[in-house]
Order: C-alpha cells, then structure tokens, then sequence
C-alpha cells in the first residue's frame, strides 16, 4: 500500500499484461454492474444503453441515415459493437498507464462514470432511481480496479523476495482474483438481461386474461393472399412484423405500472391504467402499418389485428377545447410522435389505443402494454409504442421527434405497389410466367394494379379479395415472356383514382415514390 503512495522503482511496475487485464476487467465489472442494476430500475438507465441511446439522439440525420443504409437492421448492433471497441481500447490504455500507479486507471474510470452519469440523467425517459446505475458501475469499477491493482502489485512485492514460489504463488492469486471478477462480471451481465426480459414476460403473462372484442375484425376470408405465389400472408405474424426503434433495448414495462396521462388543450385531466382499458368494450381493427422509411420495393409495412379502444373516446372524456391542433404522444423511453386531432378525432379513420395484436396481448417490441395506431398514417406520426403521455397542443407548441430531424408533420400514406414474384435478377423458364404482388392505399382502398413487361402495354393484374380500406392487396398476373433479359415495373390505382405517380422520390420528408421495377432473365 505505502509503495503505491511513493514514486515507485522501475522494479515495482506492474507486468504491462497484467496492468491491462486489470484495466479491462475494471471497466467490464463496472457496465455489468450497471446493467445488473438498471434490470431493477429500468433496462435504458443501463450506463452502458444510455450512452448508445444518446449517441443515437445526438447523431446528425446524415450520418443516421447513412448507418441505416449500409447496416440496415444492423445499425444498432454496429454502435453497440464500436461503443464495445472504444471502451475495450480506453481500458486497455488506462491499464497500461497504471503501471507505476493506479491513478490514471482511477481518473479514467471517474471520467467514464461521470459521462454515463450525463447519460443516464440527461435521457428523456428520466427514470427514477435511474442515478444508481452510473453509482453502481463507478463503484464496481474503482473497487475491482484497486482490488485487483493490490493483488497485483502484493505479488511483485513478494516476488521480490522469494523469486520463485513467492512469484508463482501470488501470480496464482491475481489469475484467481482476475477470473472470479471476470466470472462475477458475466454472471452480472446475464443475470440482468435475463431478469429484464422475465419481468417483462410476467407482466405479459398477467394480461392475458380476457383480452375478448366487443366488436371483433371480420375473418380474413381465404384467398386474401397469394402466399403461395410468394406475397405475404395477409396477417403478419407477431414475431415477423416489421419493426422500427429508436431506442436501443426494448423498454420494459409492466402492465400493473403503466398509465397514460391525457391533458393539455382538454377540459379534465384524465389519467387510465391498464385495467381500466382492458375492462373497456374492445374493438379489433385489421390495419396494414407503414414506415415512411420504406423504400420503393421495401418490406417496412405488415399487417396485423389490432384489438385495443378508440383514441377518440378517450379524448371525449377528457373533452377537447377549440384551438387543439395535434395529438402529441410521448413514450415511456421518450420518444415523441405528432398526431393531426382531426385525423384521431375522425369517427371513419379508427384511430386507436391498442393492447393487442393478432390475438395476444402486444409483444415488449411492438409497445407492451399499449401502443397507437391510426390507419393511413406512417407510423412515426402516429403510431407510437409504450405510450404513457397524451398532450393535446397546437403543432408550434411542441416538436415531435422526427419532425425535429426534418421528417414532414403532415405523414398520410402514399400508394404504392411492390412485385414479390419474380425475385430481381432471378433466371427463370421463358413462356407463361406469373408475376405477383402487393399494393397498398390505406384509408382509401386499390382499385387496380397494372403489370409492364418491358416498354409494352399495360396489363390488368387480378387481385385478392379486399379486406378493408386500411390494409394491403395482392395482386398476380400470367404473362407471356419470350427468352431474354426483361424489366417488370407495376403500379397500383386507388379507389379515389389516383395513379401511382412513376416521379421517383426518397424517403425524406413524406415517404417514397416511384414505381417498383426489376429485371429477370428468361431462358
Ligand atoms: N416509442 C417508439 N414508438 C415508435 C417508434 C419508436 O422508435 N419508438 N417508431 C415508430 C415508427 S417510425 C414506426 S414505422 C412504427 C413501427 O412500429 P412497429 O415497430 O411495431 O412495427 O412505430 C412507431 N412508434
Ligand atoms: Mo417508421
């Protein structure tokens, strides 16, 4: 100990390995702290999520938008993993200056623990009890370094004396106190994760009970699809609708704590717990759901049967004042969504608070316990998931989360078309070949889907039977295809008669346009 204190002989410095085992060991103790910890007071208070989660907030559109085109559904792993990186490397610099002193581990250590501080109390979501975390991963971090730093240096010290034994004996002590941190760390690591995801499980479990419509969604009559000929199935499955997060891990939340605040431009506050919409008569609502980052031929849109309460009898009771212009939500991990009022106030759109889908009660990805959705809107300016906060305001008031970062406030659905049947660039048997695919014109409905081999003309499609307005169409059609490369482009009508428009345009502000277009080679 009183080594330490002195400037000590080039003799006492730590073997380099050593000194940065310790280094990384520290720091890998101390996000396993946290993580262990924020398993108890909620996931994204995790020092080491809140730091990603703010990385996320404050990246520049450009560069996010850059992340999602080259790592698509990946982008968050690929942060998670540099993040990894930096910090592996920090550590192993901060053990390796340590060799003489613990002091620049320790400075090193308060400085990371200090940022997840920021982090964590600078998050929208602001969870209470959210500062132990950081207070849990600095101590584990400074108590793992100076145990592991003393062990260290006990066994120089000793080794100096007795070479041999003295050398190997406490060389032994440090690999041992190394590996039980590091096994300590891990068990911390999982037993988080896994506590986490079991809680959440639980609170899903409790609510299933009775989750029965008042006024249930027709059946989806066969022959809505033409899966068989490779478009989607009508309804997505649970676990393969799409999803879109902000957030880096999927907040959990129980049923039993979840409330949601209805106020603002409204006459009373109303506040409503799980029950108190569970015990409501329930509507169930078939809806295909869009991103507005759905690329021309993308796949960010599915289907589902949305059981939940209208939006609008919720804001009857609190009572709507004159002047209202947006409905704006908020989730329990922040983020924020603008809604039109007359859009949810609209008896014929169905805007709703939904529970569940497909017949189970939400899955924690898709906003476990309640989330909205709104037919005909992208689901950025409507459909937001966890929503605990319901303010009634005017559009200069407040700025949703997208809109912030340049995305349109005004977010109705565009008309598009996409081929599923051929694959682009597949090679297949000229003659009859059937082409296949989707189309979508929620709130108004596909009236027609037009085929074109190459430069020819226009070809009617047959379409599957029509579910409602606010939901997808098959169409398919047998063409006639001589040998050779070809280009297949489709285009849908709605009902209103509008033609998709062939002007291609990207996804920012209001969504894509364009016709689908691909080539095949006949043989
Ligand atoms: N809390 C929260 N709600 C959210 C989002 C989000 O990132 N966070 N993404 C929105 C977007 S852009 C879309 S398209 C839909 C996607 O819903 P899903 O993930 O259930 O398909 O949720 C919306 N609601
Ligand atoms: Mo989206």
């Amino acid at each position: 100990m009183e080594k330490q204190t002195r400037p000590a002989p080039a003799a006492t410095r730590l073997p380099l390995t050593t000194a940065m085992l310790a280094g990384v060991l520290a720091l890998a103790s101390a996000l396993a702290a946290g993580h262990l910890v924020a398993a108890f007071v909620g996931i994204n208070a995790s020092p080491y999520l809140a730091v990603g989660n703010s990385a996320i907030d404050l990246t520049p559109s450009w560069l996010k938008d850059f992340a999602v085109r080259a790592f698509g559904n990946y982008d968050k792993l690929v942060l998670l993993a540099g993040m990894a990186i930096v910090m592996a490397i920090l550590a192993v610099a901060a053990g390796a200056l340590s060799r003489r002193t613990p002091l620049p581990g320790t400075a090193v250590i308060l400085g990371l623990g200090l940022i997840a501080a920021v982090a964590v109390a600078t998050r929208p979501d602001r969870i209470a009890l959210g500062l132990l975390t950081p207070l849990a991963s600095l101590t584990a971090g400074l108590v793992i370094f100076h145990v592991l730093y003393r062990a260290a240096s006990h066994h120089r010290n000793a080794g100096s004396g007795e070479p041999d034994t003295g050398h190997t004996r406490n060389r032994r002590l440090f690999l041992l106190a190394a590996g039980s941190v590091a096994v300590g760390a891990g068990l911390a690591a999982v037993g988080g994760e896994s506590f986490a995801s079991s809680r959440s499980a639980a609170g899903s479990r409790g609510a299933r009970q009775a989750l029965v419509a008042a006024r249930p969604a027709p059946p989806i009559p066969t022959g809505a699809d033409f899966a068989a000929l490779g478009t989607p199935s009508f309804l997505t499955r649970n676990a393969e609708f799409y999803r879109v997060d902000t957030a880096l891990a999927v907040p959990r939340v129980s049923a039993d704590d979840w409330t949601l605040r209805l106020h603002g431009m409204v006459n009373r506050v109303v506040e409503f717990n799980y029950s108190d919409i569970q015990s409501r008569p329930l509507v169930e609502r078939t809806i295909t759901m869009t991103c507005v980052s759905n690329e021309i031929g993308g796949h960010y849109l599915s289907t589902a049967s949305f059981l939940g309460v209208e939006l609008r009898d919720l804001l009857a009771e609190a009572g709507v004042r004159p002047g209202a212009e947006q409905v704006f939500s908020t989730s329990i991990d922040g983020y924020t969504a603008g809604t039109p009022i007359e859009t949810v106030l609209d008896p014929h759109r169905g805007a709703m608070l939904a529970i569940a889908m497909n017949g189970e009660p939400l899955l924690p990805e898709h906003g476990f316990p309640a989330r909205m959705v709104v037919p005909g809107l992208y689901g950025y300016a409507s459909a937001t998931k966890w929503v605990t906060d319901l303010d009634v305001t005017t559009w200069s008031a407040r700025r949703p989360y997208w809109v912030q970062r340049g995305w349109a406030r005004h977010a109705p659905i565009k008309t598009q078309s996409r081929i599923d049947t051929p694959k682009g660039f597949q090679t297949l048997t000229a003659g009859p070949v059937t082409a296949a695919g989707i189309a979508w014109a929620q709130t108004t409905g596909i009236d027609r889907v037009e085929v074109r081999l190459d430069n020819g003309p226009w070809l009617a499609s047959g379409l599957s039977i029509a579910v409602n307005d606010n939901t997808w169409r098959m169409w398919r059609v047998v063409l006639d295809v001589p040998a050779g490369t070809h280009q297949l482009t489709c285009r849908a009508t709605d009902r209103s008669g509008y033609i998709q428009t062939p002007d291609r345009a990207g996804t920012v502000p209001d969504g894509a346009t364009g016709w689908h277009t691909l080539s095949f080679t006949a043989r």
